[in-house]
């Protein structure tokens, strides 16, 4: 049977919205090991990691990076965690917390092959540096970190670098990326699906073409999931809403193909917000999402 472990991290430090760091919580209480348990899995919920509190008062911006020490450590403790979790032979499920923990997972994970593939589901290309972010929020810098670029603390986690490599990337559902993640996506010929090629393609041909791609030159698969990546009717509790998302049946059919391919070897779901939430619903969704990736069958 397969093993799954999930490890909650309560990182609200990657950006200045307070609640995110209940992310982990309201995906518990929204179900998640209940609608696990059903499917032919062995879990084991390995509670939270500790991480720092945020303090309410803004500090200061260094290198125009917030909480950069303290984003560091959770991730240096994501990663350690992650490492040790697939060295067991299990499948790391990781609760977010803000996005910048993609950081830490991706170096826990990608230790383990030589060409990791990465999904990117998000309404933003997350592609930013200390220099070209607009924000400072290490929340909107982890694929770049995870590709090499960025500060030369936050690159070197977990005493490597790069963690994954361009073509081995996909976004999908972009809608909202600045200057700087603009060029760096053509500089770098990275794959990205926007709402637009969604909308002409259709989600079926986007993941159909996505699993083909990453099929043939990746020896395993990490799926990055912002909630953000769905519409904000559908997922309201996120702290970077972006109008125009990916539907609920769209994601549904997205984590169904992704099931179905067999390439998925570890996950994360992010940025569920309940404080900005309504009843929990986003935590919901990302169980409900959670359950197709993992092969729930409707009939
Ligand atoms: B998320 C932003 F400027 N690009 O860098 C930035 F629009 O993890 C948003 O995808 C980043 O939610 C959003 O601050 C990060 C902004
Ligand atoms: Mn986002
Ligand atoms: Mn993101
Ligand atoms: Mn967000």
């Amino acid at each position: 049977m397969k093993k799954l472990s999930i490890l909650g991290v309560p990182m609200d430090l990657g950006q200045n919205r307070r609640g995110v760091d209940m992310g982990p919580s309201a995906i518990r209480y929204a179900g998640v090991l209940e609608r696990l348990e059903k499917l032919e899995l062995a879990i084991e919920d390995l509670g939270n990691i500790e991480i720092a509190q945020q303090k309410g008062e803004q500090k200061e911006l260094v290198d125009n990076l917030r909480n950069l020490n303290e984003v560091m450590e959770g991730n240096e403790k994501l990663a350690q965690r992650v490492d040790e979790i697939i060295e067991q032979g299990s499948f790391p499920l990781v609760l977010g917390g803000d996005h910048s923990i993609a950081i830490g997972t991706l170096a826990g994970v990608s230790k383990h092959y030589e060409n990791l593939g990465v999904i990117w589901y998000d309404a933003h290309g997350d592609l930013n540096n200390n220099e070209t972010s607009p924000s400072g929020n290490i929340h909107g810098m982890p694929l770049a970190v995870s590709l090499g670029i960025g500060h030369e603390r936050l690159v070197n986690i977990h005493g490597y670098q790069p963690k994954i490599k361009p073509e081995n990337i996909v976004i999908i559902g972009a809608r909202s990326l600045d200057a700087g993640e603009r060029e760096l996506i053509k500089e770098k010929g990275i794959k990205v699906y926007t709402m637009h090629e969604v909308d002409r393609m259709g989600m079926s041909a986007v993941m159909q073409e996505t699993i083909d791609y990453l099929k043939e030159r990746t020896d395993g698969l990490h799926l990055s999931l912002d909630l953000d990546g769905l519409d904000p009717d559908t997922a309201p509790g996120v702290g970077t809403p972006v109008m125009g998302g990916l539907s609920y049946r769209e994601s549904h059919l997205a984590m169904e193909m992704l099931h179905e391919s067999g390439l998925i070897t570890s996950a994360e779901f992010v940025e569920v917000n309940p404080i900005l939430d309504e009843k929990n619903r986003t935590a919901s969704v990302a169980v409900g999402l959670m359950g197709s990736l993992f092969g729930e069958k409707l009939k």
